[in-house]
């Protein structure tokens, strides 16, 4: 019998750190310095002439963004922690991109609601609070380390959401819908927290259903 993945990245052995360390580093979570690839499906392509983001749902007006018209827009670097829910950790990483505030106010959208769903290729969906992507450290990023993202990173486009696990990070964004209620999206369908906040260790919201196999071990690193 396998264990379902909420089982075994509950039962994952992390070695202990030092107080200083436990500041930066959320409760059960172990520090890497590879880049751990990790995502549901084939990694897509794009004919960039075709590429488009979609923003729609509780708004007035639907938007639909070419990728030149988000290069266009003010940019900003940040350089953050990330968290993965399978216990890896990774310091210091910098990318470039469009705040989610300045994105909203570049394209004039006012939402009407206080939830989003963000969609992405392959048919992954992650929903959050628009309080957690209406933050200075939110970004739409294209860049990662002062280059284009590759494309196992999210290329041509992915959200990043560093105070919270790195599921929520959505890579090959295509959508940001403005619901009115809150509702799982991909992971938290399948066991995962609402929120997930890493150093409150919101991994699971207690469903423990079956999922796949996916020990960041033995993932691809960049
Ligand atoms: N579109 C899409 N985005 C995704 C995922 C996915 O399966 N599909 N996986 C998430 C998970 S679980 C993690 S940990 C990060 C991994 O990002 P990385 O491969 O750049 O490390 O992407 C997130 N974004
Ligand atoms: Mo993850």
């Amino acid at each position: 019998m396998s264990l379902s993945k909420a089982e075994r990245i509950k039962k994952t052995r992390v070695p202990a750190v030092s107080p200083e360390l436990a500041r930066r580093l959320p409760p059960g979570q172990a520090l890497t310095e590879r880049f751990p690839i990790l995502h549901e499906g084939e990694v897509p392509q794009y004919d960039m002439k075709d590429w488009r983001l979609k923003v729609f749902g509780a708004v007035d007006e639907e938007k639909v963004l070419s990728y030149d018209e988000i290069l266009a827009m003010p940019q900003t670097t940040i350089t953050v922690d990330i968290h993965c829910v399978t216990r890896w950790s990774r310091f210091d990483n910098s990318f470039t991109g469009v705040k989610f505030g300045d994105f909203l106010k570049q394209i004039g959208v006012a939402p009407k609601s206080e939830y989003v769903m963000l969609h992405a290729d392959q048919d992954y969906t992650a929903n959050l609070k628009l309080s957690d992507l209406d933050r200075q450290d939110v970004l739409l990023a294209h860049s990662f380390e002062g280059k284009p993202l590759t494309d196992k990173h999210g290329y041509p486009l992915r959200l990043v959401v560093p105070h919270l696990y790195f599921w929520k990070s959505v890579k090959w964004i295509t959508g940001i819908e403005f619901i009115d209620e809150n509702k799982p999206g991909f992971w938290e369908q399948n066991g995962f927290h609402m929120n997930g906040d890493p150093f409150a260790e919101e991994r699971f919201s207690g469903e423990d259903l079956p999922i796949p196999e996916d020990e960041w071990e033995r993932k691809d690193f960049d």
